[in-house]
C-alpha cells in the first residue's frame, strides 16, 4: 500500500543554500570617440562637443584641437546605451550638415 502521508518536516523544507547573494556584474563602459577629418569645421566639432557631451567651450576645442592633432579623441565614457544614442545623435547632426565627420565607440578594458 502506498503511503498517503504528507511528506515530513526535513523532506519538505531542507535544502542546501549555495548562494546567498545574487550575482551581479558591472556594466560595461563604451568611449565615444571622435575622428579627426579635413572638412568638417573645428567650430562644428566645439558645438557638438558642447552639445552632446556638456562641454564648456575651452574644453571642447581643448578636445577639438587633440582630435585635429592626434586623429582622433575621446569625448566621454558611458553605459553601452548612452554610447549608441550618443554616436547615432552626433553621426545625424553631422549628417544633416553634410559633413563627412566620423563618430564611434569602443568598449574600455
Ligand atoms: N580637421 C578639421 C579641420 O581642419 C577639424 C576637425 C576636428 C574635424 C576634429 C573633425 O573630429 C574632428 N577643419
Amino acid at each position: 500500500m502506498a503511503d498517503k502521508r504528507p511528506p515530513s518536516k526535513p523532506e519538505r523544507d531542507v535544502g542546501t543554500q549555495t548562494r546567498t547573494k545574487a550575482k551581479t556584474k558591472k556594466p560595461s563602459l563604451y568611449r565615444v570617440l571622435l575622428l579627426n577629418d579635413d572638412y568638417t569645421p573645428m567650430e562644428f566639432v566645439v558645438l557638438v562637443l558642447e552639445h552632446f557631451f556638456n562641454k564648456s567651450r575651452e574644453e571642447a576645442t581643448r578636445i577639438m584641437l587633440h582630435v585635429h592633432n592626434n586623429g582622433v579623441g575621446v569625448c566621454g565614457v558611458f553605459p553601452l546605451d548612452v554610447a549608441e544614442t550618443k554616436v547615432t545623435q552626433v553621426m545625424d547632426l553631422a549628417r544633416q550638415h553634410q559633413h563627412p565627420l566620423q563618430c564611434t565607440k569602443e568598449r574600455e578594458d
